[in-house]
């Protein structure tokens, strides 16, 4: 798998908690055009059967265009349908597990929600890390915001190894402060999903961050 990725500002989540199922091709479509570096599958609450044949549907749409192509939370799945990764949260298990079980070239990355277990994950070998909620998310309930200002210093330590892609309420309306606080990667959900043209949206977030 090649590695632009790293140079992404913009991650893509295909979530099913936005995306009708018949609309994930079309949307994930937008995503790439719009030039997401990364295109996660995110499904929570959703069997495995029906992830899998998401996934087989998505797969080729990210490998058409060099766009990694992550599941996440399920290791066997991403190994069974030969995904480019997998994305655990902290409650996922070791990182070396799914090192172990997937092929060496693949992008394991971790859910992070403070500067101790962005650090954490970066020892434990991930290939990039989400940092956040930054502010409270309907997508990711029950979490508190973290915040703005530890971004700077996680950036300084663990960005200049690994990519850190700040998460969690960041919109096209306040983009700006999450710049200002240093981020230059992030990922989108719901701002994305629900836009009304994706691609535009998805270039507007990258000329932001810019
Ligand atoms: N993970 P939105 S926050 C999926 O902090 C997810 O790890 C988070 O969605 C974390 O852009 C989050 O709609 C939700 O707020 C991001």
């Amino acid at each position: 798998m090649a590695s632009h990725w790293r140079e992404s500002s913009l991650y893509g989540i295909v979530d099913l908690g936005y995306t009708a199922e018949e609309r994930l091709p079309e949307v994930t479509r937008a995503l790439l055009a719009g030039g997401a570096g990364l295109i996660q599958l995110r499904a929570k609450g959703r069997d495995q059967s029906e992830i899998r044949a998401w996934a087989r549907e998505l797969l080729p749409l990210c490998r058409q265009t060099g766009v990694p192509f992550i599941i996440n939370d399920f290791i066997d799945l991403a190994v069974e349908v030969d995904a480019d990764g997998v994305h655990l949260g902290q409650d996922d298990g070791p990182l070396s597990a799914a090192r172990a079980q997937l092929a060496g070239d693949k992008i394991v990355g971790r859910s992070t929600h403070s500067p101790e277990q962005a650090r954490a994950a970066l020892a434990e070998g991930a290939d990039y890390i989400g940092f956040g909620p930054l502010f409270p998310t309907p997508t990711k309930q029950g979490r508190p915001g973290i915040g703005l200002e530890n971004i700077a210093g996680v950036l300084a330590e663990v960005g200049s190894h690994i990519p850190v892609f700040c998460i969690g309420g960041i919109k096209r309306d306040n983009l700006a402060e999450v710049r200002a606080a240093g981020a230059r990667r992030v990922v989108v959900v719901s701002d994305l999903l629900l836009a009304d043209d994706i691609p535009a949206a998805a270039r507007e977030i990258q000329q932001g961050l810019s």
